[in-house]
């Protein structure tokens, strides 16, 4: 066996610690050994640290989950705000190879999760990954650094080929969110639908995601691209502003307010609404509008219940026909 460096051995620790927080012992997966590649940077002073497992799913999927046993798809959405530092230690207990490559905050080389930086993960071993998220702030030479408020994303990037193709059609994805300070916060976890060849979360109609929440609710949604193709995002009964958040905020931002986004291929957009505002409650659909998409089974419900949380008879009706509807699908 190759002697840790002193600093694989920190990347060990780090990875001991993440699991002992997460199980109340060391003793079931302390010695997850740490993936060849360089070290990235700690966190000065990190915000968050967690962890993430690969494994394989039912069907074909592979995710990543918080805690053993427990893959979902997508991954579990990972929250920052401006300012703060992430360290993500993944553990790969798939067959294959693998990464978490995330977009729109910042790295260095070595939390890049790609081949050629050397971020990949073999199986049976663990990688901490550093992502810091600026804030705003002006340059020496006077120019905006705009900082890192968004909804982005994380993929693997090693599974298959160099970008993670084979890792990223079977599931191993999920939403990163960056909140700017003073943002609006949701009242539930946002909704991801990540729009996957043709699939919702890889599931097609009626297994697509229906997420169930009461009228005045403000929901988060998160929508992300994946794969081959361009789709657009609609949503019945419902609008946002087609800016960074989503919401306005203040009158002298004039955004367009918009039901149906364009997403190509690790697009992303996120916005929140408040379920059934001028509109009530009901089965409202969400799809991909382009139409041989939609009619292949890229659609789902957001079902708004009343405000006490009661489901009327007609959602539930609705909810109904559209499963009977749906069911060709698969
Ligand atoms: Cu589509």
């Amino acid at each position: 066996m190759v002697k840790a460096t002193s600093s694989r051995r920190r990347a060990l620790v780090v990875v001991c610690v993440a699991l002992a927080a997460l199980t109340g012992s060391v003793a079931t997966r302390a010695q997850v050994p740490v993936a060849d590649g360089p070290d990235p940077q700690a966190c000065d002073d990190p915000t968050n640290s967690v962890s993430l497992f690969a494994e394989k799913l039912p069907n074909g999927r592979i995710g990543y989950g918080r805690t053993p046993g427990k893959a979902q798809v997508p991954g579990p959405t990972l929250e920052m705000t401006e300012g703060d530092c992430l360290q993500v230690t993944l553990v790969n207990d798939t067959d294959k190879k693998l990464s978490m490559h995330a977009h729109g905050v910042a790295y260095t080389f070595a939390s890049d999760g790609t081949p050629h930086n050397r971020g990949c993960v073999a199986p049976g071993k663990a990688k901490t990954y550093v992502f810091n998220a600026p804030a705003p702030s002006t340059r020496a030479d006077g120019t905006l650094d705009q900082g890192s408020a968004g909804y982005w994303h994380y993929h693997d990037h090693c599974m298959g080929t160099n970008h993670g193709s084979g890792g990223v059609s079977k599931g191993l994805y999920g939403a990163l969110i960056v909140r700017r300070a003073g943002d609006p916060q949701p009242d539930r976890k946002p909704v991801v639908l990540v729009m996957n060849q043709i699939t919702f979360n890889n599931k097609v109609a009626p297994r697509t995601p229906m997420p169930i929440v009461n009228m005045g609710e403000r929901v988060e949604f998160v929508v992300i691209g994946h794969g081959d193709l361009f789709h657009t995002f609609h949503l019945h009964g419902h609008r946002w502003a087609d800016n960074r958040s989503g919401v306005v905020m203040t009158p002298s931002d004039t955004s367009r307010i918009i039901d149906n986004r364009t997403v190509g291929p690790a697009d992303s957009f996120g916005f929140q609404v408040v379920a059934g505002e001028h509109v009530g409650p009901g089965a409202w659909m969400y799809h991909c509008h382009v139409q041989n998409h939609s009619d292949s089974g890229m659609e789902g419900l957001f079902v708004v219940r009343t405000e006490g949380g009661e489901m009327t008879e007609q959602t539930k009706a609705a909810i109904r026909r559209w499963r009977r509807g749906a069911s060709h699908h698969g």
